[in-house]
């Protein structure tokens, strides 16, 4: 038996993809011929203003009120479906209240809690103050609701799964708004716990009122830590906060974000990167895009910000966001612990247009449709890579699935279905893939996780400090096996609650004394639920870099289970 080495792909993500760096300091390489691909695979028939990956293969598709391409089952336009990425076909959901600007995160528990929404019409009912379920391993998933199951109207609030397992609902405005306004910010939150009763009090959190008036949506992040703490950072506007849940308490604020507005209408992106055990969890945040005012010709931001929250002396380091300014960009955390960002405009700001259907006033133009991908490790900018021929502009969407490649759909910056115009409601479904599946190297295969061989028609239970035997065939002859887990996140308004990377310790790797190319891998779960929460994620193995044909899903447990 040998053992083999284990190098952190990092290292060698510059070799294989030939990196162009945008920093005007460094030389520009020959230009190679540009990565990625991309594919029209199908239509969504829902508008998907937001979007979760409920199974391997199953993305929930949430809008707003709209007459979309299908109805539900009472005859009502369909606002949700479930999306098939294996078929590419669609199915209806049954929903009876608005779910227009909402937001969802799963309970540890495995439910998805989906809250908040706008105005009845169209034989709906309002969401304002709606608490919606679902829950995905059900027989035949269908949303449950609470129509006055908040006790405040929520609009654009966030969300996050808490290391308890509970769900944080924060902030959002009582009505509809192009941005907020004191007579209506909503400026608490609540916390639902899962199993608990329904219809928590809210608590008053200042945050959102010094932060007026972009706050909607802020950006929300559960910290690491090894104390026990559900901590969050909290940012809208052009500053952060670090707060202790438990104790009610702003535990410090970070420095004022230089360069512009960065939460809506003036939307950026927040993303929590990837955390590793070799930096013991330390968290960096980075930040990107948004604009400085709201005006329709204002070119979008092109920095970005990263900082360490939890860092009582924490200062921006500032970044260019690969060189083009991006506002309401989506951000993909891909298997490789780099970042995808697609979408997006170059102009402008979030919202519908203005004037009439025939004569559309778009407030975003100069859609960005060159993908860029990000390296935190290097912080090298890959932009030679291949344009989508899709504009995505308000209201679109895009989540890692099961098999590393990235779906990408949505773009609806209109009241009502609006076709035939420069930027339609975009029922088009596109699969990006990426260039680690570009390599011409095998990918490795899953074969059995902590003793089981059917993987993703059942979630698997695992649990904190695990070590967890993970029997795989790998792809190649000079194998370097790294693995990670990803909570994919709730994706709405180029936003992603509860999204979270950990790179897993990867203890021992045996090769089967029957076959070279087979190995069994002790994999050591998160040490805590602070970072990763309780409930649904997925395991990625990589071999040098390229992910296994699929990823595992597996639950997250806060107590042991038997196997
Ligand atoms: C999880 O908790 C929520 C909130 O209490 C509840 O509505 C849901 O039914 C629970 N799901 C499961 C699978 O027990
Ligand atoms: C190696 O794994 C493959 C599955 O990919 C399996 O078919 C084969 O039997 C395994 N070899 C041994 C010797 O167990
Ligand atoms: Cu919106």
């Amino acid at each position: 038996m040998r053992i083999i080495k284990f190098i952190s792909i990092l290292a060698l993500g510059i070799g294989l993809i030939g990196l162009v760096s945008a920093s005007p300091l460094r030389p520009r390489q020959a230009q190679q011929a540009p990565l990625g691909k991309w594919d029209i695979v199908g239509d969504s028939q829902v508008a998907a203003m937001h979007i979760v990956l409920a199974s391997y293969k199953d993305i929930y598709i949430i809008d707003k009120l709209e007459v979309n391409k299908i109805k539900q089952a009472n005859g009502n336009p369909a606002i949700s479906a479930i999306y098939d990425i294996e078929t590419n076909q669609v199915t209806p959901l049954d929903l009876t209240t608005d779910t227009f600007c909402s937001a969802g995160s799963f309970f540890g528990n495995g439910t998805l809690f989906h809250g908040g929404g706008a105005e009845n019409g169209l034989g709906y009912n309002p969401g304002y103050q709606t608490a919606r379920f679902i829950t995905p391993t059900d027989p035949n998933p269908n949303w449950i609701e609470l129509p006055d199951g908040l006790v405040t109207d929520r609009w654009y609030p966030a969300m996050a799964t808490l290391p308890s397992g509970d769900v944080l609902i924060m902030g959002g405005a009582l009505k509809g708004t192009g941005k907020n306004n004191a007579n209506f910010n909503n400026p608490t939150y609540e916390i639902w716990s899962a199993g608990g009763p329904p219809q928590p009090q809210p608590v008053q959190f200042p945050f959102l009122v010094d932060t007026m008036p972009f706050n909607l949506y802020p950006f929300v992040h559960v910290m690491p830590n090894f104390e026990n703490k559900q901590l969050i950072f909290v940012f809208a506007n052009t500053q952060g906060v670090l707060f202790d849940l438990g104790t009610n308490t702003a535990v410090s604020k970070t420095p004022v974000l230089p360069g512009g507005v960065r939460s809506y209408p003036l939307s950026g992106n927040s993303i929590l990167l990837p955390l590793k055990p070799s930096l013991n969890y330390k968290p960096t945040v980075m930040i990107c895009g948004g604009n400085t005012v709201m005006e329709i010709t204002s070119p979008a931001i092109a920095s970005c910000g990263r900082i360490d929250p939890t860092d009582p002396n924490a200062q921006w380091e500032m970044d260019n966001f690969g060189g083009t300014g991006r506002v309401m960009p989506d951000s993909v955390l891909l298997p490789d612990a780099k970042v995808l960002y697609v979408n997006g405009a170059g102009t402008g700001f979030a919202g519908f247009h203005r004037g009439t259907k025939d004569n559309p006033l778009y407030l975003n133009d100069n859609p960005t449709l060159t993908p860029f991908i990000y390296d935190p490790e290097t912080k090298e900018w890959n932009t030679n890579l291949v344009p989508s021929t899709v504009p995505r502009l308000y209201h679109s969407v895009a989540t890692l699935v099961s098999d590393g490649r990235v779906f990408v759909t949505g773009s609806n910056p209109q009241p009502n279905v609006e076709v035939g115009t420069k930027f339609p409601t975009e029922y088009r479904v596109e699969m990006f893939t990426p260039p680690y599946l570009q390599t011409g190297l095998a990918r490795p295969i899953i074969n059995s996780v902590a003793g089981f061989t059917t993987l993703n028609t059942q979630r698997i239970d695992v649990t904190y400090q695990q070590s967890v035997e993970v029997k795989i065939t790998k792809g190649q002859t000079n194998s370097f096996i790294t693995a990670a887990i990803i909570h994919h996140g709730f994706v709405t308004h180029s936003q992603s609650f509860s999204r979270k990377y950990v790179m897993l310790n990867v203890k021992s790797a045996q090769f089967d004394p029957n076959d070279n190319n087979n190995l069994t891998l002790n994999l050591e779960m998160p040490p805590n639920p602070s970072i990763l929460p309780p409930g649904p994620s997925y395991l990625y193995i990589l071999d040098n870099g390229v992910p296994a044909t699929y990823s595992v899903a597996l639950t997250l447990g806060l107590t042991t289970t038997t196997t």
